[in-house]
């Protein structure tokens, strides 16, 4: 398993993508946690799938809120903080200014991180298949109020228990994600945010969690855009381990729409689900490296930071 900084990606296998890129009119992308780990957000695989002594996942479910909604609170407190600290690299900027150059370029997301909004991506082209950090809405559905909102903390007990170090530099995250020494305060329903609807429910992260149903509208968008006779050119697979449904399943609905995959990825474990097809890239390396070069020929040089 070669997981390297310097991307080892052939001068031929670019030529050939570049040679189909100029020639696509459709294209999707698939974006995970990788696009963002160059900005300094931890990934769900990496030292990221722990957060103090909790497996990420565990708390990304409607049970573990409604049975500690302080501790899933002050987990989602931490990643708006961490999210707000970091910064859109260049791989949001190049798929956003890709987005403007390519009407038929759609791209779902994963990441609730907000990066690619700040990155200016347009927000027809920008599908976040699972919610955003900085989206609030009531946990009482029937109630339906939400807002967006980016204060941090949202409440002073949510206020992030570090000595105000920068999280997004490595050593500080790295010591202060797993520091399972810290303790985890026991906040009381009082202390949370509250609905200033229905004054009666929690307010809880506009994210999708595991068991609920992905949004209605984006779903419904994802399903045009496949449902369009036109075949689809090329599937961007960046920056994900593919294994969430049904965000994963979408790579092969474009392969049956006659799309030929390329993934970017650090890992080259990391196939798509079914494995490859024949035409099929394999770029390995560092997305926020890699996405630039491979998509110059129709974005040009993008603009220094
Ligand atoms: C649902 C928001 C209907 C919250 C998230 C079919 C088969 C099996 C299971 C299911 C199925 N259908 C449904 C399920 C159940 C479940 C599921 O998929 N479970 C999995 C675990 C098997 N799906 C659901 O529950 C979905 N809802 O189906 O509703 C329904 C309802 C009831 C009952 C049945 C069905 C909802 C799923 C959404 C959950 N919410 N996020 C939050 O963030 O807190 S998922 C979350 O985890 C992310 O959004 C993302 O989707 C996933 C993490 O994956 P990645 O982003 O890929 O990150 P990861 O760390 O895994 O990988 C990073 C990759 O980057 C690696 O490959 C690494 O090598 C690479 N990398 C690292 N650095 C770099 C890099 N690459 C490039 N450059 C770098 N620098």
């Amino acid at each position: 398993m070669a997981t390297n900084t310097e991307p080892q990606i052939s001068q031929e296998s670019i030529a050939s993508f570049h040679e189909h890129l100029g020639k696509s009119k459709r294209i999707l992308a698939l974006l995970g946690a990788g696009l963002s780990a160059s900005s300094g957000l931890p990934t769900f695989r990496g030292k990221g799938g722990l957060w103090r002594t909790h497996q990420s996942m565990s708390l990304a479910t409607p049970g573990a809120f409604n049975e500690d909604p302080g501790l899933v609170w002050q987990f989602y407190s931490y990643r708006r903080h961490m999210s707000l600290q970091a910064k859109p690299n260049p791989a949001h900027y190049a798929l956003a200014a890709l987005a403007e150059k390519i009407p038929g370029f759609q791209t779902l997301s994963q990441n609730v991180d907000g990066l690619s909004p700040r990155a200016k991506h347009p927000p027809k082209q920008l599908q976040l298949l699972h919610g955003s950090l900085f989206d609030l809405k009531c946990a009482d559905r029937h109630c339906g109020y939400i807002r967006e909102d980016y204060t941090d903390p949202i409440v002073p007990a949510l206020a992030i228990p570090t000595s105000g170090a920068d999280l997004t530099s490595n050593e500080t995250r790295e010591q202060d994600i797993s520091d399972v020494s810290v303790s985890i305060p026991k906040l009381k329903h009082h202390e949370l945010p509250q609905c200033p609807k229905c004054k009666k429910a929690l307010l809880r992260p506009g994210v999708v969690w595991f068991g609920e149903n992905l949004p209605f509208t984006v779903l419904e968008t994802v399903d045009d855009y496949l449902a369009s006779r036109e075949k689809i050119d090329l599937m961007l697979v960046i920056g994900t381990s593919a294994k969430v449904h049904p965000a994963a399943g979408y790579i092969d609905k474009a392969r049956q729409r006659g799309a030929r995959v390329a993934v970017i990825n650090t890992d080259e474990n990391d196939r798509p689900p079914r494995g490859w097809n024949d035409g099929d890239w394999f770029f390995c390396g560092d997305a926020a490296q890699i996405l630039p070069e491979l998509l110059k020929p129709v974005i040009g040089d993008l603009p220094k930071p």
